[in-house]
């Protein structure tokens, strides 16, 4: 179960992020509001949310989930695969240093946080264009070294891991057809999600509910099967910006 989570309010300048998405151009009123109500929504799940103020040197910086990973045991301040994004987790060290040991990622390795899936106590680290082999490896061997277990996954299409599989409580896992048969991913049952509606993909669990994106319905009535709370969030904005639900907090 989580009782904290740290989020940050993106900037006036937001829409400088980096993205891909060709949704047009994103408005900032909406996102704030759009922000507002996952915060309300975390808030809501019993969670202790810190909303840090926004960066303006880093219009990326409120996908907090990026610059750090939080386990059980340790923090670990990542050095971010975007050069633009470099820099956005120094001020994450400081509010983090207050509830977890600290560890870091150095040169010449990269990690994001959207490429580290954690179930429990294992984790998968996403091999893509943000992390790389030797930061996955720099990231493995601080987990082993707390006591986790981990593997890494070729990400190939999708920003990052997470972009394309979550992990929805007990042997669960919501993936995209790309991943569906990754071996590493044989033991859990999975709810499949079809190409039209991969956005979905990056459901959020948060103690027992299931925090989705609004306007996917077939995988909407898949989700409905496994009756657990069902939120639905509309995050048009953010996805503009190539994000979605979990980039937008780290859970701890
Ligand atoms: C980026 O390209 O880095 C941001 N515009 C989006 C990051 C989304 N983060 C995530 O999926 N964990």
């Amino acid at each position: 179960m989580f009782t904290h989570a740290i989020t940050r309010l993106p900037g006036e300048n937001f829409a400088s992020g980096l993205t891909t998405a060709q949704l047009g151009s994103p408005s900032y009123p909406l996102i704030l509001a759009q922000h507002a109500a996952y915060v309300d929504v975390l808030r809501g799940l019993g969670l202790e949310v810190t909303v840090l103020p926004a960066l303006p040197e880093h219009p990326d910086a409120y996908f907090v989930e990026d610059p750090a990973i939080v386990t059980s045991k340790v923090a670990v301040i990542n050095r971010p695969g975007a050069p633009a994004r470099q820099g956005e987790e120094t001020s994450l060290a400081a509010v983090l240093a207050q509830y977890r040991p600290l560890e870091r990622i150095y040169h010449p390795g990269t990690v994001d946080g959207g490429d580290v899936l954690m179930v429990n106590e294992h984790f998968f680290i996403g091999l893509s264009e943000r992390t790389n082999p030797e930061g996955a490896g720099q990231l493995g061997s601080i987990l082993r070294r707390y006591g986790h277990t981990c593997e890494t996954v070729p990400v190939g299409q999708g920003l990052h891991l997470k972009s394309s599989v979550n992990w929805l409580g007990d042997e669960r896992l919501i993936v995209t057809r790309a991943l569906a048969d990754y071996p590493g991913f044989e033991r859990f049952e999975k709810l499949l999600v079809e190409e039209a509606e991969a956005y979905v993909a990056n459901t959020l669990w948060v103690n027992g509910s299931l925090l989705h994106p609004t306007g996917f319905p077939l995988t909407r009535q898949k989700l409905e099967k496994l009756g657990l709370p069902l939120i639905e969030l509309e995050v048009s904005e953010v996805r503009k910006m190539d994000g979605g639900l979990t980039c937008m907090s780290l859970r701890f």
